[in-house]
């Protein structure tokens, strides 16, 4: 559906939202009430079918999803939901005739930063794809005061500072305190039979905190359906206010504890790979779990239909493993509060639970210590200690003696709580997010796994939105590709195929160049003036933007910089195309290396971008603070997306779809999605390199790399290492000690100096391909042609029907 509102009444319902919110009238509002008006004026426009999807859903008594996640990139909301419901041009037009530009204001919508990466830009894109293909599928995580710190360089170093993303009131959010529940934590648990026969669990908990719901509209493309975002804020319940201390003044002891309680909800943890123990982040995890499985039981008691029919109306998605007590937490509601037998509780419950596994890094699996969990959430421990019991007694009757087996599946291991294993055991449903990232799982990581339940696993290629990442991204490409293919079809698998015809077609290849031109010019302007750097819009625009890890390898996009720098100082006639390397990454705040990455990055652009000898042929820009909106401001103007993770460590990536489908060529290894980006637009319209995933493992598992051997066979790399101890690049001699170390005492674990040849040679490729601008354009479009598959659209069809057995509803009327 699109809204029927005219821009009459858009202009009249727009200067009334000013004065019922502020009183003003529209000379007297700053352009920060303009957009508060904008904003809120939109969700209220989204009310009435809010209410009508929730009736719908529960009065057809639909099976319901629930993505539990505990991070959601969403990125600003206000363009994407006018473009969703169709008021962009109603409101573009009605503004304009007040002397407004809408541009203007969408500007002002803060960020929310929910998310450290790809796992939460995924949850979001899923958001919208559910609500768009009029699936009933909710949102559930945590609404965190400080999202992902915001990223500001000094003297090149990284400096980390607080996301204040709640200071300037966030539109979208509803407030439900009527429906809040309390987690308990802490204390102790005692059992006694019932005379009813089951058994009597009583709580002496040490704390209950309140989960306040604060709900978020999502709302789909042409229909009505309003899907829900619930985010849990941590409080302190008002009987915990202790009269007696207060009236004793004893006020700090109150400050100190509602301090304590509320930190659940405060921080979000910035590290995206790496698992670090922290009681605070278990809590977390608890806390949301809790809170939204309670949530959904209250309201599945409404249809009146058995627990033991649980699973017909509800699934639960785990993203990851952060929700992963999930599992257990349903099973303490079934058998502590509804009283089911255990073996019914266990059948509904992994008919409920499916789980998603977004990375193979053995360093991020989260284990937690057995006495924290036993001394935080005590009942849930002895839960996971039964599930764990049976699980060993069903293995040990399948494979008797074969304590290895055992021992690598089981829950609870080394005084340790594996939460991969208990979403493993817990769920019907065990999926990767690609096809390579899939079969690694079931022939390695998760083999025993795969032996024992071969028929939960299987894969979900990641997708993207295409109407955030090119409807509101790249409007004039968008339309470009609506115009020759017709309206975007989201129910189709391959949507944009259409457009292959185009292929040679001169105006339609023309008409790219020119949108891609634009693109960049945007970000020419965007650049002088955040960076004061001037750019070359007809340079190669040449992007790496992703989290900073050594296996992203950004250490191998700058070392063929330096290289290619190196080339210019000795031959400053060298006739190569000119480009601008971007790079957008945060480093977690505890990561030495990535830290020292991001200096080394920055010292490089410095001496690049200042030294005239070289004529401008190379820029380096790094964006700071990279996120959604920034992605969505230069993914448009990419010309070539580096994609070069070493072969087996990125489970899928999702920004190399991003860029497919704005057009940029992708210039990768043959890891994650890139496999699937290959097979679609076929060898000659990518450019690929470097090891393997099958020979990475083999290196890795059999030894055969020695990083100083392939240094000493090469002059150019031994040059580069140098320079980066010689002041070349800072004045400090030992800043870039932690790279050194990492690539020659560590033995360069990903492969950087072993792939360098390879990688210049690909960048080789990349340049002669560029020099014949049409078959680089048509290499564009072909790739554009087929980046649908990538759609979020399609993953989620995909999850619907093969996982979550949910079907669209319509909530007309
Ligand atoms: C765990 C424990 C403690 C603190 C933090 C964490 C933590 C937080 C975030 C661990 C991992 C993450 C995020 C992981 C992530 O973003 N993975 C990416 O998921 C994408 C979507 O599936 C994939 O495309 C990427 O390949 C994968 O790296």
């Amino acid at each position: 559906m699109s809204l029927n509102i005219s821009k009459n009444r858009f202009k009249e319902d727009f200067l009334k939202t000013l004065t019922f919110t502020f009183a003003e009238s529209l000379k007297d509002a700053s352009l920060n009430h303009q957009y508060l008006a904008l904003g809120k004026l939109t969700k209220d426009y989204l009310m009435e079918n809010w209410r009508n999807t929730n009736r719908v859903y529960t009065e057809k008594k639909v099976k319901q999803l629930y993505y539990f996640s505990m991070e959601f990139l969403l990125g600003r909301l206000l363009n994407t939901t006018l473009l969703n419901i169709g008021l962009k041009n109603t409101a573009t037009e009605a503004l304009k005739e007040l002397g407004i530009d809408i541009e203007e204001l969408l500007k002002l919508e803060p960020d929310p930063a929910l998310g450290n990466g790809g796992l939460g830009r995924l949850a979001a894109c899923f958001m919208d794809s559910l609500a768009s293909l009029g699936l009933p599928g909710h949102g559930c995580g945590i609404r965190f005061r400080h999202g992902l710190f915001t990223q500001k360089f000094e003297d090149g170093y990284q400096k980390e500072i607080v996301n204040n993303w709640l200071d300037n009131e966030f539109i979208w959010e509803m407030k439900k305190p009527e429906k809040t529940v309390s987690v308990s934590f802490g204390g102790f648990v005692s059992l006694e039979p019932s005379p009813e026969g089951y058994l009597k669990v009583k709580y002496f908990e040490d704390e209950k905190i309140l989960a306040v719901p604060y709900d978020i509209p999502i709302a789909g493309e042409k229909n009505e359906n309003i899907n829900t975002l619930r985010l849990f804020d941590a409080r302190m319940p008002e009987e915990e206010l202790e009269l007696s201390s207060m009236e004793k003044g004893d006020y700090q002891k109150y400050i100190d504890k509602k301090f304590n309680v509320e930190a659940i909800s405060q921080i979000l943890y910035p590290d995206d790979s790496s698992y670090d123990g922290k009681l605070l982040r278990l809590k977390q995890e608890y806390f949301f779990v809790s809170a939204g499985l309670q949530t959904i039981v209250n309201r599945f008691k409404k249809l009146n239909v058995p627990f033991t029919s649980f699973n017909d109306y509800i699934a639960v998605h785990i993203n990851d493993t952060h929700p992963a007590l999930a599992v257990a937490e349903l099973m303490r509601i079934l058998l502590d509060n509804e009283h089911l037998s255990w073996e019914d509780a266990w059948t509904v419950t992994e008919k409920t639970m499916a789980y998603t596994n977004h990375t193979i890094l053995r360093e991020a699996l989260e284990r937690w210590p057995y006495p924290m969990i036993k001394k935080t959430i005590p009942r849930i421990l002895m839960i996971i200690e039964e599930i764990d019991r049976r699980f060993c007694e069903m293995v040990s009757k399948k494979y008797p003696n074969d304590q290895h087996k055992l021992d690598s599946m089981r829950i609870i291991y080394n005084d340790e709580v594996r939460m991969a294993n208990l979403a493993i055991i817990g769920s019907h449903s065990v999926n990767g997010v690609a096809k390579l990232h899939t079969e690694i799982l079931k022939n390695r990581e998760l083999h025993d796994f795969y032996l024992l339940f071969p028929e939960k696993f299987n894969n979900k290629t990641n997708g993207i939105t295409p109407r955030r990442w090119l409807k509101n991204a790249n409007p004039k490409l968008f339309s470009l590709i609506e115009e020759k293919v017709g309206h975007y079809n989201k129910y189709s698998s391959n949507p944009f195929i259409g457009f292959l015809k185009y292929a040679k077609d001169q105006n339609v290849l023309e008409e790219l160049e020119k949108i891609k031109l634009e693109n960049k010019e945007k970000v020419v302007a965007y650049v002088k003036k955040n960076y004061k750097i001037d750019i070359n819009p007809y340079s190669i625009f040449d992007m790496q933007v992703k989290r900073l890890h050594g296996y992203k390898r950004q250490l191998l996009n700058i070392f063929h910089i330096i290289y290619l720098y190196n080339r210019l100082k000795e031959n400053p006639e060298l006739d190569i195309i000119p480009r601008t390397f971007f790079f957008g990454a945060k480093a977690a705040p505890s990561y030495v290396l990535a830290k020292n990455i991001i200096k080394l990055i920055n010292s490089v652009a410095e001496v690049v971008n200042s030294d005239k000898d070289i004529r401008n042929k190379i820029k380096i820009v790094f964006l700071e603070n990279y996120g959604v909106s920034t992605a969505e401001l230069v993914i448009p103007a990419g010309d070539v997306s580096e994609q070069i993770s070493t072969a087996s460590k990125e489970a899928s990536g999702t920004g190399n779809m991003k860029f497919m489908m704005n057009g940029a060529i992708t210039l990768a290894t043959l890891d994650g999605a890139n496999v699937e980006i290959k097979e679609v637009v076929g060898e000659e319209n990518i450019v690929t390199f470097g090891l393997t995933s099958q020979e990475v493992m083999d290196l890795e598992k059999n030894g055969g790399y020695n990083a100083k051997d392939t240094l000493n066979s090469s002059p150019i790399l031994q040059k580069i290492l140098s320079e980066l101890q010689d002041g070349t690049f800072c004045s400090n001699k030992n800043e870039f000690e932690p790279i050194i170390y990492h690539l020659t005492t560590e033995n360069d674990p990903y492969f950087v100096l072993k792939d360098f040849d390879s990688y210049v040679a690909a960048q080789k490729r990349i340049e002669s391909y560029y020099s014949d601008k049409n078959s680089w354009l048509r290499m564009s479009l072909i790739n554009i042609a087929h980046s649908g598959i990538f759609s979020s659209d399609r993953s989620i069809k995909e999850y619907a029907e093969d996982i979550w057995h949910i079907e669209e509803v319509d909530v007309h009327g």
